[in-house]
């Protein structure tokens, strides 16, 4: 029997999720679509055999045919979703950011202690792309000596209209937080954000492009530069700088052409285009591991410890000094 999954918000990633589910991975089929905007709902659902349209995440998670929960809402409505699933005591796979700050981030996590098991997944998919999996695994042999630093660039096309300078932070340099943390097996202890004058390029207002410097308790920085209206695509590098040698991924140089006198290649537009083999591969390995009743990949301890740093990220922005991240001691169910 495969997995029946309800997949909550059906934007632009729900919507893509919901075709990766219906076409791409094995095991699993979408059962209920839950949306705010009922047309929208009904039109993704009306693409998929078998697969009921709500507006009420509750309604659908009650449903005889779903046994998991894919949420894809904008993060502030992520807490309500998953504590209605843990309700259900149903397995999750939750969009990045888990929650939009730290306080909210606690009551999931204490929500699912109380459980007694694990059953988030957060979707920070880096950890399941190629060339990061290939990064990980040679820091982890220990050839290159210890990570002194991580340089990490992270460009957009444009940014959304509703997106905000501390967005930068909560919604996109969240992944490099979780990046740094995983690559290093460090935990992030300061934040500082310096902002150079705007690009002309970006909406007015918006403090874009930032960079920003993360300290690890290993003794590492890793920074970031996150330039969400850079205009020419979608980009993202990181070169892990170790005592023997450096390692560096992103460069994008898959295919290179020559002709008229000239050499290069395409730079990627979008996340779904750079990042399709992991959000594919991701959500393979979520319904693998939750058929075999096991929950694997980014834990709610992690989706915790990336909001509390981004939290600081964006006092440290608004502030502009120096913040040290607060985490709370690490709930035996994750260690
Ligand atoms: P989006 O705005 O395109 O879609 C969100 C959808 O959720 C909309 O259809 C909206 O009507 C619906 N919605 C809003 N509130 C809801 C609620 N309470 N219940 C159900 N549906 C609700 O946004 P998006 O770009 O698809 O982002 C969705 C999530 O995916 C966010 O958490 C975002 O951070 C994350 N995301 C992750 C990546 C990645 O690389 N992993 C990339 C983009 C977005
Ligand atoms: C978006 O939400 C993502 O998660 C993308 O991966 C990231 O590149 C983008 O900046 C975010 O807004």
């Amino acid at each position: 029997e495969p997995l029946g999954i309800a997949v909550i918000g059906t934007g632009r990633m729900g919507a893509d999720h919901v075709r990766r589910i219906d076409r791409v991975i094995n095991g699993a089929r979408v059962t209920a679509v839950v949306d705010v905007d009922a047309e929208r709902a009904k039109a993704v659902a009306a693409g998929v055999d078998g697969c009921t349209a709500h507006t009420d995440p509750a309604a659908a998670m009650a449903a005889a045919d779903v046994d998991a929960v894919l949420i894809a809402s904008p993060g502030p409505a992520h807490e309500a979703a998953l504590l209605t699933a843990f309700e259900h005591d149903l397995p999750v796979l939750c969009e990045k950011p888990l929650t939009p700050d730290a306080a909210s981030a606690l009551r999931v996590m204490e929500a699912e202690q109380a459980l007694g098991h694990r059953r988030v997944q957060v979707g920070f998919m880096r950890r399941y792309d190629a060339e990061y999996v290939k990064l990980k695994a040679l820091l982890s042999t220990g050839q290159l000596g210890r990570p002194l630093m991580l340089h990490n660039r992270h460009r957009n096309v444009a940014s959304p209209p509703f997106f905000t300078s501390s967005m930068l932070i909560s919604d996109s340099v969240a992944h490099e937080v979780d990046a740094t943390r995983w690559l290093l097996g460090h935990e992030i202890t300061a934040v500082t954000v310096l902002r150079p004058t705007p690009s002309s390029g970006a909406p007015d207002g918006l403090r874009d492009p930032q960079f920003v410097v993360l300290e690890t308790d290993g003794g590492a920085l890793s920074d970031v530069e996150i330039f969400v209206n850079c205009g020419f695509g979608y980009q993202v590098q990181a070169e892990a700088v170790c005592e023997r040698g450096t390692a560096r991924i992103g460069d994008g140089h898959a295919l290179v052409t020559h002709m008229a006198g000239r050499w290069g290649g395409t730079v990627a537009q979008d996340w779904t285009e750079r990042f399709a083999q992991a959000y594919d591969d991701e959500v393979q390995a979520w319904v693998d591991a939750t058929r075999r009743g096991e929950v694997t990949g980014p834990s709610t301890w992690d989706g915790y410890a990336a909001a509390a740093v981004c939290e600081a990220g964006v006092r440290a922005l608004e502030d502009g000094v120096r913040t040290a991240v607060d985490l709370v001691e690490k709930p035996a169910l994750y260690r």
